[in-house]
């Protein structure tokens, strides 16, 4: 009886193990299955499936036919952390042969509807010859920074005509001719106050730029546009109005300061900037600008000279130091059309 209970236990357990195994045999089908569907999916992914030839071949991905040359983009890409481009090369192909002309960068792009500002087409004529340019705007990357730009004058032979760094306000531009002589003024921002005293990139001034092309260089002529600070001005204000930021007010001093009104500049900073780095950043503003300090009245180093006011001796005989005209409070400027 022993024998056959024990034996009836063991066909039990096998039963057990038997079932046990077709389960795990299921599941591994199962699994095994799902795993190779998952890479046909891949397979017919093309983005995917296309990974391991692209990375660090050069590929072709845009072309332009001008009247004397073609223009190829090519890319290439890499895996680190993340796929990405490691560099894009432009070459500019003369249609009836000789040298190529090629330019490397992170990242390039030839078509001025993802850089300028409102364009709709048409010529592209930046020296204002009447003969077709190309624009490549050039960047390397990283979070902020940083552009430039690089125009050829796709006559023949191919002629380099300028080379701008703009850091991190060429994103995008706007080319306008201010003056009428057919050559187009970029008209961008400057990044030489950015990170100003304590304030992040977000609360950084970045005041408009003029660029005007002179002979193979594009000067910075902010001086020759007024206009251009003076409504900046007005939308700093707007701004403003929205509520305090310290980016606005120091946008509208350093217009000021453009306009060559330091007094307004300084009387205006005095006034509207709230930040715990007031001394730093009036002084950091003055040396980017290169213009003097403001005279503050109440400094009291200001108010005493030290050849009329000996700090040994404060004898009643000794004349009062004269108030320098240049420490008095800033005072209005009747030509500035801003002055309320
Ligand atoms: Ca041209
Ligand atoms: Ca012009």
């Amino acid at each position: 009886m022993k024998k056959y209970i024990k034996r009836k236990n063991f066909l039990h357990d096998l039963k057990k193990i038997i079932k046990l195994l077709s389960f795990a045999s299921l599941f591994f089908l199962f699994v095994n299955s799902g795993y190779a569907q998952e890479s046909t999916t891949l397979e017919n992914n093309n983005e995917v499936k296309a990974e391991p030839v692209k990375l660090g071949t050069w590929e072709l991905k845009r072309q332009k036919q001008f009247p004397h040359y073609r223009v190829d983009v090519l890319e290439r890409w890499t895996l680190g952390k993340l796929r990405r481009i490691d560099s894009t090369r432009v070459r500019i192909i003369p249609n009836e042969g000789g040298s190529v002309t090629e330019i490397e960068s992170t990242w390039i792009t030839p078509d001025p509807k993802e850089f300028i500002q409102g364009w709709t087409g048409g010529l592209l004529d930046v020296n204002g010859d009447g003969l077709e340019d190309l624009i490549l705007r050039r960047s390397t990357g990283g979070t902020h920074c940083c552009y430039s730009y690089t125009i050829f004058s796709l006559e023949k032979p191919l002629k380099k005509l300028v080379h701008l760094d703009l850091e991190d306000c060429g994103e995008s531009i706007q080319l306008k001719d201010l003056n009428g002589d057919q050559k187009k003024e970029v008209i961008t921002c400057d990044a030489k106050f950015k990170y100003i005293g304590d304030q992040p990139y977000s609360k950084s001034p970045f005041p408009p730029a003029v660029y005007e092309l002179q002979g193979n260089q594009f000067k910075k002529v902010d001086k020759k546009y007024p206009k251009i600070f003076q409504d900046d001005i007005l939308k700093q204000r707007t701004n403003l109005q929205q509520g305090y930021d310290p980016a606005p007010v120091l946008q509208l001093v350093i217009d000021y300061l453009i306009l060559g009104n330091s007094n307004k500049a300084w009387q205006e900073f005095e006034m509207l900037y709230q930040e715990d780095d007031k001394e730093e950043v009036r002084l950091e503003i003055a040396t980017k600008m290169g213009v003097s300090m403001p005279n503050i009245s109440n400094s009291p180093s200001n108010t005493n000279s030290d050849w009329n006011a000996p700090t040994t001796q404060n004898s009643p005989g000794t004349p009062e130091a004269p108030q320098d005209s240049n420490n008095s409070p800033a005072s209005p400027d009747p030509k500035d059309p801003f002055l309320e």
